[in-house]
């Protein structure tokens, strides 16, 4: 009774280009997949400039956007779809502060990278944008969710 009353959410994790040309696919799915969480949707893809632009929006009047996009269209990207109570907020966690400087030792991002320009991945800020993100992709990249292959 207890478990049906909390929310099972939904996050957009995306392994970004640096991440995926230095081989850090296996280690970022592990993490998440030792932490608990259910994948119910997978791609390689090379992202677009549109999809980029669009998935960065709220970022679009910073000096650092123009490079940020060019980062993020530089290479193949792994597009993710995690599902799980809480799943938004602990994988934020998991991946670690913006700055891979100051990302605690034991987060992604504190374990394996140095610059925010290079910050190997990037996790959703709220269910609602998760869901979003993920329509998204569904929309302009044909990513399909597969759920409810196992209860957790
Ligand atoms: P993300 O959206 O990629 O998960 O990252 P975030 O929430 O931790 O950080 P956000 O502020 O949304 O920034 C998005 C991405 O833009 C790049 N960035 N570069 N040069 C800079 O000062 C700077 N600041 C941000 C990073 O790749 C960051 O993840």
């Amino acid at each position: 009774l207890v478990a049906s009353l909390e929310q099972v959410d939904e996050t957009y994790i995306m392994v970004k280009p640096d991440g995926v040309q230095r081989g850090l696919v296996g280690e970022i799915i592990s993490r998440f997949e030792k932490k608990g969480f259910k994948l119910t949707g997978l791609k390689l893809f090379q992202c677009p400039q549109d999809l980029a632009e669009e998935h960065y929006k709220d970022l679009k009047g910073k000096s650092f956007f123009p490079k940020l996009i060019e980062y993020i269209v530089s290479g193949p990207v792994v597009c993710m779809a995690w599902e799980g109570v809480g799943v938004v907020a602990a994988a934020r966690k998991l991946i670690g502060a913006t700055n891979p400087l100051q990302a605690e030792p034991g987060t992604i991002r504190g374990d394996l990278a140095v610059q925010t320009g290079r910050n190997v991945v990037h996790g959703s800020d709220s269910p609602e944008n998760g869901k979003r993100e993920i329509g998204r992709l569904a929309l302009l990249a044909s990513f399909t969710l597969c759920d409810g292959y196992f209860s957790s």
